[in-house]
C-alpha cells in the first residue's frame, strides 16, 4: 500500500484539500514530505493538461492514483442526478474528460457529491434511477478506456445517496459494472459504520481506493481512529492500493501532511513490510 495527500489544481472551495493552486509547489511540498504520490482534485480536466501533471510528477517522483470530481457539483452544481435533464447529460461530457485524464494518467476516477445531494422527496425513486443510469453510462465509457472509477461513500450531511457501504454495494449491484468499485473515506466511515472494520470485509474486493483523515477530519492521528486496526484490515482482504490522506489543512498544509505521514508510514509499513 502506498500513501498520497489529496491536493487541488485550483483554488477549490472544498475544505479538505492539502494545498490549492501551482501543482508544481504542491508536488515538490508532498513529495519532500516523504510521499509517494498526488491525488489531483480537479474541477476542469479540460483544462489539465496531461503531459505537463506527468512531467512534473515524474520531477518529484510521485505517481497521480487518483482524480476527483466533486468540485463540479461544489462549484457548479453540475451532478447525476439535476432535475434538469441538460445538466445530466453535460455532466457526463465533463465525466468523460476526467476519464481520459485520468486513462493518460493511469489513475482512478472517483465519484463522490457530482452523485448529487438530497433530492425532492417525491422525485427519490426517480432520482435514484436517474443515478444508477449515470453511473452506468460513466461505467462503460471508463471500461473503454481502460480506468477505474470508484465511487466514495459519503455521510447522510452531504448527502441522501448511498452513504455507507452496505447502500453504496447495494448502488453498484444496480448498476452492474465491474469498473465501478468503492472508495471508503474513514471521515465518512467513521459517521455512518457501526464498525468500520468489518465495513471493509464487507467491501473485499470492491474497493478501489481508501481516504484517511481522522475523526475530526485532521491529519490521521489527531483524533481517535484507530489507522492501524483499519490498514490490518485492509491488508486481510488483500488490498494493495492507495491511503490518500484527504483532511483539512490545520493547523496549516505543510504541518499536517508532515504529521499525517509521521502517523501513517509506520503503520503501514509494519502491516506490509
Ligand atoms: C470527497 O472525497 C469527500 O470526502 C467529501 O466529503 C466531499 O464533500
Ligand atoms: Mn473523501
Amino acid at each position: 500500500m502506498n500513501l498520497s495527500v489529496v491536493v487541488s489544481t485550483h483554488q477549490a472551495s472544498f475544505e479538505a484539500v492539502s494545498f490549492k493552486g501551482s501543482v508544481g509547489d504542491s508536488m515538490a511540498a508532498v513529495a519532500a514530505a516523504g510521499y509517494d504520490g498526488v491525488e489531483l482534485a480537479v474541477r476542469n480536466a479540460g483544462e489539465v493538461r496531461a503531459e505537463e501533471i506527468s512531467s512534473l510528477a515524474a520531477r518529484y517522483g510521485l505517481s497521480v492514483p487518483a482524480i476527483g470530481t466533486g468540485q463540479m457539483w461544489g462549484e457548479e452544481r453540475l451532478s447525476l442526478t439535476s432535475e434538469d435533464a441538460a445538466v445530466r447529460e453535460a455532466i457526463l461530457g465533463r465525466l468523460d474528460e476526467h476519464i481520459a485524464l485520468a486513462a493518460d494518467l493511469d489513475a482512478l476516477v472517483i465519484i463522490g457529491l457530482v452523485r448529487g445531494v438530497f433530492p425532492r422527496e417525491e422525485m427519490r425513486e426517480t432520482a435514484a434511477g436517474w443515478l444508477v443510469e449515470g453511473l452506468g453510462a460513466v461505467g462503460e465509457s471508463a471500461a473503454r478506456a481502460g480506468v477505474r472509477v470508484a465511487l466514495e461513500g459519503i455521510n447522510r450531511y452531504e448527502t441522501a445517496y448511498a452513504n455507507g457501504v452496505a447502500d453504496s454495494l447495494e448502488l453498484l449491484d444496480r448498476v452492474g459494472n465491474d469498473s465501478i468499485g468503492l472508495l471508503l473515506d474513514t471521515f465518512h466511515m467513521n459517521i455512518e459504520e457501526p464498525d468500520m472494520a468489518e465495513s471493509i470485509r464487507i467491501a473485499g474486493d470492491r474497493v478501489f481506493h481508501f481516504h484517511v483523515a481522522d475523526s475530526n477530519r485532521w491529519y490521521p492521528g489527531a483524533g481517535h481512529i484507530d489507522f492501524r486496526e483499519l490498514v490490518e484490515t485492509l491488508a486481510s482482504i488483500g488490498y494493495d492500493g492507495w491511503i490518500s490522506g484527504e483532511f483539512v489543512p490545520k493547523p496549516d498544509g505543510p504541518t499536517s501532511i508532515r504529521k499525517g505521514i509521521e502517523h501513517m508510514r509506520p503503520i503501514v509499513t509494519a502491516t506490509t513490510g
